[in-house]
């Protein structure tokens, strides 16, 4: 199919059921029966990509799991009736792992989103094959780990993907204290390789993510899709305070010195100096005393810090006031604390180009706002924060009922899946029609 216009809304809406259906059945792949959790290269991870892939082939598509760990599948471009597999390609896609105690639809609908543009878009080439009749091949790319839930480190698998791999990667070690390199290796796969996931910018047209907004803007305006602007650059961090572990009872007060109370006075200055900065947004999402005894003063305590701003400058310049702060809290306390960064990534602006297509793709859906769509600065990170290192990226947001988001009421209706479908099918039409008019 080459053009959706007298495509009749049962098809979207077919498909986006298919959609929903799928999210469920991905949700029942989890390491914690009762909440959602699947981490990179764990058993889950193998799971959800053999069933993606299995989709990938229904719909025709060529597959492949890549060296780290990614599940793809890929439409060539067809040109006189015959696929051309040395063409550029367009990437649609996002992520299958997941936080801890997650929801369905994070990442995961917008692979899935990705397979029903393919299926929609796929011309057969009557030998049971197929392609797509678009001046550039489509791939669907499922990454392995956006979230870092594992090793901390985020977008790992789009890392790889970008080029970005950094060998100190190898030794990070999950809770269990299993390195990288050794997941990589229990999971089938080879440490050596990683280079050969590299995509060449000459291979790409483009990434195309389509995702739940994680944010109440689209709710609260009433309207289902939005066009993405820009994706918060982050930088994570792992803090630890050191005081002095005394007697609960016999310790008077100005003789503790309290990490847990220093850490706590931290994360009330997280909040305080990040809600006085614009799109800045500061999370402490992990706190844990030491020894941990009810009747110890904690003489240790860890904290993590996720940082987050819609420019890098802004962002940085937060974490030096930041640091000063916890000087000044921590010299007040008699405490040391030390920090070590576990994952950065810069702010990415979505491309102009691929902006225009998405909000043509919006446009095309005829639905509330589509005429004028929102245009939103994602405070969530993405896996096209790794990808616009090699391509240009744009991404389609679904709107996320109260803006709920790693969280197992974490929704998105089927109405709307409906209708980003048709979007995000509209967008590459709109693609493929730019890159004609060239
Ligand atoms: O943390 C994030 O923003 C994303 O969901 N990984
Ligand atoms: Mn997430
Ligand atoms: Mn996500």
């Amino acid at each position: 199919m080459t053009t959706l216009a007298q495509a009749s809304p049962d098809l979207f809406a077919a498909a986006a059921r298919r959609v929903m259906a799928r999210c469920e059945e991905l949700a029942r792949v989890t390491a914690v029966p009762g909440t959602i959790e699947r981490v990179y290269l764990s058993t889950e991870h193998a799971r959800v990509n053999r069933l993606a892939a299995e989709w990938m082939r229904e719909v025709g598509m060529r597959t492949r799991q890549d060296v780290a760990g990614n599940q793809l599948g890929r439409l060539d471009r067809v040109v006189a009736g015959a696929p051309d597999p040395d063409a550029p390609v367009l990437l649609i896609g996002s992520h299958l792992d997941t936080v801890p105690d997650a929801g369905r639809f994070d990442g995961i609908v917008g692979v899935l989103m990705g397979l029903e543009v393919a299926r929609l878009l796929r011309t057969p080439l009557g030998d049971g094959r197929f392609g797509v009749s678009l001046p550039f091949g489509l791939e669907v790319v499922a990454f392995s780990d956006e979230e870092g839930t594992r090793f901390g480190k985020a977008l790992l698998g789009s890392s790889a993907v970008a080029g970005l791999w950094n060998d100190d990667w190898w030794a990070l070690t999950d809770a269990d204290g299993t390195s990288l390199r050794q997941a990589f290796l229990e999971f089938g796969l080879d440490p050596g390789r990683i280079g050969e996931a590299a995509r060449r910018p000459e291979q790409l047209v483009g990434y195309l993510e389509a995702h739940i907004e994680q944010g109440p803007e689209l709710d609260r305006r009433g309207e289902a899709l939005a066009v993405v602007s820009s994706i918060a650059s982050a930088r994570r961090f792992q803090i630890v305070v050191e005081g002095e572990a005394r007697h609960a009872g016999g310790t008077p007060y100005d003789m503790r010195r309290d990490a847990l109370l220093g850490a706590s006075e931290a994360a009330l200055a997280v909040e305080r100096l990040c809600r006085a900065e614009h799109h800045i947004i500061g999370t402490v999402g992990q706190l844990e005393a030491f020894p941990g005894a009810v009747n110890i003063v904690p003489g240790e305590a860890h904290f993590s810090l996720d940082l987050r701003g819609e420019f890098d400058g802004t962002r940085d310049a937060v974490w030096d006031d930041l640091s000063r702060e916890l000087d000044a809290i921590m010299g007040r306390r008699g405490l040391r604390w030390r920090s070590r960064e576990v994952h950065s990534a810069a702010a990415v602006m979505c491309a102009p180009l691929l902006q225009d297509v998405v909000r043509e793709g919006i446009a095309s859906t005829g639905t509330i706002g589509a005429d004028d769509p929102a245009v939103i600065f994602s405070r969530a990170g993405h896996d096209a924060m790794s990808i616009g290192a090699i391509t240009d990226v744009g991404m389609l947001f679904l709107r996320n009922p109260d803006g709920v988001s790693h969280h197992p009421d974490e929704a998105v209706s089927a109405a709307d899946v409906a209708l980003g479908i048709r979007a995000l099918a509209e967008s590459v039409l709109q693609l493929g029609a730019d890159h004609r008019a060239r």
